[in-house]
């Protein structure tokens, strides 16, 4: 009869798990806990300490540390193995039910104490994991409740294979390295931390041919940003920072809306009720760049919009979704890469990037979504419209690199200047691109002006208000100059930088 040790913490699914193994013929082992348990259950079960002989000692500190558990799941498939446990009164051990004293749920609890922590260092489960990982090529090791039923089924179906047994065992290492960081970390007073991450796919190269480069998530099974891809060739490396700016810029807006992106940038951004109409605005704002870019989509993509799209050449689309006569329009567009989310998320909500010999993390910019801090500062108040378009503007330029300009009319931008060490050069970028279009529009900075010079290009353009987050000692001046060619000007008390 096969053997199953079972020693859980949490004991969700225990008993139908216990009750099928026995069905199927299987004899069990439980350590203390787990076997009262599953007594209660009426389950037939040996307590481990009766089967080695051994009692449970040092109050549960050693349970199962026991030559005849570590001999039974360590031993090979082989005559000579077998026969030394034999001869010890032993056998095979094949399969192990086995989860954690919740060490991290422990910690994280505000007044616990040095010896409470210290007390849920799991030894014998962490052993458990180890060995029966180990030795996967003969037993099957269940670290996690979910997995119960799919075992069962698979024992039930005799399809348990190498291959289940080794990814099984692989999620057992995982889990004790995650567990025993997640010791280091609080034996070092919650000093330093550890990022995994896991592979999700490798990419032909990074930036450029000669570099080398890998996607990793982080959660085993992640997919490119958490999407699905649908279509087209495979993603570059230079696809997915795009699709990640785009994506975080278009979820940033409530209505519907569309944006551009090129290298890294948004060139256009409109919200429009009519999908395909946002579309229109969008590329308007910018025909050269948008040649060749991302197209990102907070609701699914109309086959009106891709019509409308159908021929621009695009690297990518990402959007919540597709009509079925949208998806036949893209597929014509064999290269296009088609990404459809699972929602709205910007998740998470912690970004890391790296710099040279470290690593920098910190909260994901989610704006000032109830924009609650603004305030007029100027003598003329904007119109309605002017304010509309403010808000609008304001959201883009979060997603501009700094310095970060943007003209709107509208919803709809008609000016982007940015990633100039100097801030009136993206302004003068933004009036170049947007032309006439700049007469009547709104600007919106990421940063406050140190000097008057940006607001007399803009007014230059032609723009009427402007948003800014302020705080600058020399706000009064810009505001003089406001005030003197009869502009509008409010302050978020915010600032966007984006490096
Ligand atoms: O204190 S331990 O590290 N010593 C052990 O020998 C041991 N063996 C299993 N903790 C040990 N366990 C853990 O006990 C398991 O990982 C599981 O979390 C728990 C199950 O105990 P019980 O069956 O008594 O509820």
């Amino acid at each position: 009869m096969p053997k199953a040790l079972l020693s859980v913490y949490d004991k969700t699914g225990l008993v139908d798990f216990a009750r099928g193994l026995i069905n199927l013929g299987w004899d069990l082992l439980a350590s203390g806990g787990t076997a009262k348990l599953l007594m209660q259950n009426n389950l037939k079960v040996t307590e481990v300490a009766d089967y080695t002989g051994s009692p449970e000692i040092l109050g549960g500190r050693v349970k199962t540390l026991h030559p005849a558990i570590h001999g039974g799941l360590l031993a090979r498939n082989t005559e000579d193995d077998l026969n030394q446990l034999h001869s010890l009164g032993w056998d095979y051990i094949d399969l192990v039910a086995v989860n954690l004293y919740p060490f991290e749920a422990t910690v994280a609890k505000p007044d616990v104490t040095l010896a409470e922590a210290i007390e849920q260092i799991d030894i014998g489960g962490v052993a458990l994991i180890r060995a029966a990982a180990k030795n996967h090529d003969r037993v099957t090791l269940v670290c996690d409740p979910s997995d119960y039923n799919m075992v069962l089924d698979r024992l039930t179906r005799k399809n348990l294979d190498e291959a289940t047994r080794r990814s099984l065992a692989l999620k057992g290492f995982r889990l004790t390295s995650h567990y025993d960081q997640a010791i280091s970390r609080y034996l070092d007073g919650g000093q330093g931390e550890t990022l995994e991450l896991y592979p999700v796919q490798s990419l032909r190269y990074g930036e450029n041919p000669h570099q080398s480069a890998v996607l990793l998530g982080y959660h085993p099974g992640d997919t490119p940003l958490g999407g699905k891809v649908l279509q087209g060739k495979e993603l570059s490396y230079n696809n997915l920072l795009d699709l990640d700016a785009a994506w975080r810029t278009v979820v940033s807006y409530k209505k519907t809306s569309i944006v551009i992106v090129k290298h890294l940038t948004p060139c256009g951004v409109a919200s429009n009720d009519d999908q395909a109409e946002a579309y229109k605005a969008a590329y308007e704002c910018d025909t050269v760049s948008a040649y060749g870019g991302i197209i990102a989509a907070n609701r699914p993509i109309t086959a009106a919009t891709a019509e409308a799209i159908k021929d621009l050449f695009v690297e990518c689309i990402i959007a919540p979704g597709y009509e079925p006569a949208a998806l036949e329009l893209f597929a014509k567009k064999k290269n296009a890469r088609l990404i459809e989310m699972p929602d709205l998320e910007i998740e998470p909500k912690v970004e890391y990037r790296s710099v040279m010999r470290g690593v920098l993390r910190q909260q994901v910019d989610l704006g000032d979504p109830d924009q609650s801090g603004w305030k007029v500062v100027t003598d003329k108040q904007p119109t309605a419209e002017e304010m509309a378009a403010m808000k609008f503007a304001w959201v883009a330029c979060q997603y501009v690199k700094s310095n970060s300009i943007v003209f709107a009319k509208g919803e709809t931008t008609v000016g982007i200047g940015g990633g100039q060490p100097n801030r009136v050069d993206c302004v003068r970028i933004a009036a170049r691109h947007a032309g006439d279009k700049a007469k009547g529009a709104v600007m919106a900075s990421d940063a406050f002006f140190p000097y008057p010079d940006s607001v007399e290009e803009a007014a230059k353009a032609g723009i009427t208000a402007i948003v800014h987050p302020g705080g600058s000692i020399r706000d009064q001046i810009s505001i003089d100059l406001c005030n003197k060619l009869g502009l509008s000007m409010v302050v978020t008390g915010f600032r966007h930088f984006r490096h």
